[in-house]
Parts: C-alpha cells; sequence; structure tokens
C-alpha cells in the first residue's frame, strides 16, 4: 500500500510538472487557453514568415527570438484540447477528438517542425529560414484544413 501511495503521489506531481497534462477549471478557461498559446505562437511565427517573405526587413536577432518563442509557444496549446472541450467559443471541429490520434500527429509534427525554424533562426541563414518556415506553415494549414472550421 506504501508503494501504492508513493507511485501516485508521483504520478500526481507529474501530472502537475507537465504542460499537456495541464486540467483546467472549466472548459471555456481550456479554449482560452489554447487560443492564447496558438495567437501568441502565431504572432511570433508570422513575423519570422514576414522576413522570410521579405515582406519585413530581416533582423536575424529578432528571428531568432520570435522562432525560439513560437516552437516554445508550439508545445502548450494541445493541453487545452482535453475531453469536454469542444463546445463554445472555438473553431475547433468535432475531429479534433473524434480523431484524436491524428490530431495529435499534427500536432507533433507542427512542435517538430517548429524546432527545426527555431535552429535555422538560431544559425542567421535566411535560405534555411525561409525552407523552415515553409514547412512550418504547411504543418500549420494541413491541420487547420482538417481540423479547423472556417
Ligand atoms: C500564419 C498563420 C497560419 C499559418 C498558415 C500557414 O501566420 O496564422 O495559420 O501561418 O497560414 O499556411
Amino acid at each position: 500500500m506504501k508503494t501504492r501511495t508513493a507511485c501516485l503521489l508521483a504520478a500526481t506531481a507529474l501530472t502537475m510538472a507537465v504542460p499537456a497534462s495541464a486540467q483546467f477549471a472549466k472548459a471555456e478557461d481550456a479554449i482560452k487557453y489554447r487560443q492564447g498559446a496558438l495567437f501568441v505562437m502565431q504572432q511570433n511565427f508570422s513575423r519570422v514568415a514576414g522576413m522570410a517573405a521579405g515582406k519585413i526587413p530581416f533582423d536575424a536577432k529578432v528571428a531568432a527570438e520570435s522562432a525560439a518563442v513560437a516552437e516554445f509557444m508550439s508545445k502548450l496549446p494541445w493541453a487545452g484540447f482535453g475531453p469536454g472541450t469542444d463546445k463554445g467559443d472555438t473553431d475547433a471541429k468535432p475531429e479534433v477528438w473524434t480523431q484524436k490520434a491524428k490530431f495529435d500527429d499534427y500536432a507533433k509534427k507542427l512542435q517538430s517542425e517548429m524546432g527545426k525554424l527555431a535552429v535555422a533562426a538560431k544559425s542567421g541563414h535566411l535560405d534555411a529560414i525561409k525552407s523552415a518556415v515553409g514547412a512550418t506553415g504547411g504543418a500549420c494549414k494541413s491541420c487547420h484544413d482538417d481540423f479547423r472550421a472556417r
């Protein structure tokens, strides 16, 4: 029993430490959380994408910082897509929950591409950034095509 209790406590502590297992008081909070994380991610990604497209003057330092923030933010939204968070002020399609394995694959793909973008941005090589922006934008788009209404 002692071991079981210790295991349970350890598992509980782990759950609290890992954002992917975050708990929310209300579904509305989870929805706001994931939208907030995606918004901050998008703002930082689109700054780098704007530089890659020549719409914003290239600043290697800003690109590296923005890509690092976008990469970190890409880890967070998924905890907000828990069970019961499909209804409310959301554009998430029901398929997020009915095709969870596929959705999770897209989420992993995005995080992987964001990681590569952060590495490219840190290198300061605009060509590498351009190619990573393309791949990352593709990951954004494929998930939106399948899982976002509108
Ligand atoms: C963005 C943004 C997206 C992606 C996507 C890339 O900046 O808001 O959803 O890039 O448009 O295809």
